[in-house]
């Protein structure tokens, strides 16, 4: 008998898959390989259902023979343990992913023998419908709240990037980058208090009021699926603060971020060259037991970020802080720093670390930024917030063009640097019907 091989990435059974098995059934013995929830979030999408039940739904197939995990999105180690005679895959390897992974496949075959069998993807309407529903169902709000927590378990560490509008959740959603074998996606968004009013060219001093936060939220996620950390600044007064964690959960959000500062809250990045007051321990702690108190969703989490380093109250000051803001309930703890080395927050990590091995710890390394993911999750960083970058990215290439016009009094000579009109005006999907 042959050894015939195919993957599936799915949380559903369509046509389309039955077909591939049909055919792959004609050449031998088919195992088929289902990809493994962390390979699948880097390629293709978060998975709605587990990977035992998608290793259920495969089994169930007439025409299996057996089912096995693929735990890498390239083939290397399926080729090392099955030597298959055949792999069979649909045809659509138009993204560059797809591509990358062709040509992992025929690499491969140079070095192990077999053959690439392609088959006519399957364009049917119910197969796009299936596919819409599947990503309609991350977009839920139960669903979509507890896709933090899962994540933590899942990867080793969550790249969430800073959104603050419709466009910029669209950017998160879907820039996938591959690099060589490698394919990369964002893990998560993050609604930044700092974008967020730059984005209505106001300071970041809480003055852009909850409603107007909460908006910003809903352009998100009307158009994305992946899991929203709100940056919730000082959390307010506490007898509001609890209403802020009922609205977030209904929304769907996964996690607010609040930070131990009171009084007029001014940017973080600022440090002392301005006058911000840190809130005192017990006072924080209140706020906090109060939310948890006030949360009704098991999924949801505080998170407590320490402004010790940032306001140079020393190493010592912020570990008391974690310690107490993780005995008054906070579900992780952020830690933030405006030097231009990650010293001071690597070591807080290591000293955390060394005391609590569970609470997840999330970083900013927006000053710090020759720090890299891998080095963070060495020192038991959990969350890599990239907190502004899209908006400063945006900000000079707007100011570049509007100052092109008027020196030029025309639009020509800024033009082949924009986004061409077409590109711009079949850049959002349309919903077809
Ligand atoms: C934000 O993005 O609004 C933050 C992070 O709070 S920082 O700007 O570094 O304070
Ligand atoms: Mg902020």
């Amino acid at each position: 008998m042959k050894v015939v091989y195919t993957c599936f990435c799915t949380d559903v059974i369509h046509e389309g898959h039955l077909n591939i098995i049909n055919e792959a059934q004609k050449l031998g013995e088919v195992t088929v390989g289902v990809l493994a929830d962390a390979a699948s979030i880097r390629y293709n999408r978060f998975p709605a259902v587990s990977l035992e039940e998608r290793i259920r739904l495969v089994e169930a197939i007439p025409g299996v023979a057996h089912v096995i995990v693929q735990n890498e999105i390239m083939y290397d180690e399926i080729f090392e343990r099955l030597h298959p005679d055949y792999i069979v895959h649909g045809d659509n390897w138009s993204l560059p992913s797809m591509q990358a992974i062709y040509q992992n496949i025929k690499n491969l075959i140079k070095k192990y023998g077999g053959e690439l069998v392609e088959i006519p993807y399957t364009y049917s309407e119910n197969v796009q419908r299936t596919d819409h529903q599947m990503i309609e169902k991350l977009a839920m709000p139960e669903f979509r709240r507890g896709r933090l927590r899962k994540l933590l378990q899942m990867v080793p560490i969550v790249k969430t990037i800073e959104v603050h509008s419709g466009l910029t959740g669209l950017i998160a959603e879907k820039t996938v980058v591959v690099d060589g074998e490698t394919i990369d996606q964002f893990d998560a968004m993050w609604i930044s208090s700092l974008c967020d009013s730059t984005e209505k060219g106001k300071p970041d001093i809480e003055l852009v009021d909850m409603t107007s936060r909460f908006q910003t939220i809903e352009d998100v996620m009307e158009v994305t699926t992946k899991p929203v950390i709100f940056d919730g600044d000082t959390g307010g007064l506490t007898e509001h603060f609890v209403y802020t964690v009922r609205s977030l959960e209904r929304m769907g959000v996964s996690a607010v971020i609040i930070e131990d500062k009171t009084g007029l809250k001014k940017n973080s990045l600022f440090g002392t060259e301005v006058e911000q007051t840190q809130a005192g321990i017990e006072d924080f702690s209140a706020k906090i037991a109060a939310g948890k108190k006030a949360q009704l969703s098991d999924d949801f989490m505080i998170i407590a970020r320490i402004e010790s380093l940032i306001l140079e109250q020393g190493m010592e000051d912020a570990l008391k802080r974690a310690r107490a803001f993780v005995e008054a309930g906070a579900d992780g703890i952020m830690i933030h720093s405006r030097r231009k080395e990650p010293d001071e927050i690597l070591e807080f990590c290591d000293k955390f670390r060394a005391e609590n091995k569970e609470t997840p710890l999330v970083v900013v390394p927006s000053s710090f930024n020759v720090v890299t993911e891998e080095e963070l999750a060495a020192h038991g960083v959990n969350i890599c917030i990239y907190a502004n970058q899209l908006l400063r990215a945006a900000f000079p290439a707007m100011e570049n063009a509007a100052k092109s016009i008027l020196k030029h009094h025309r639009a020509k000579e800024i033009d082949s640097e924009l986004m061409p009109i077409k590109q711009i005006i079949t850049l959002i999907d349309e919903i077809n019907y």
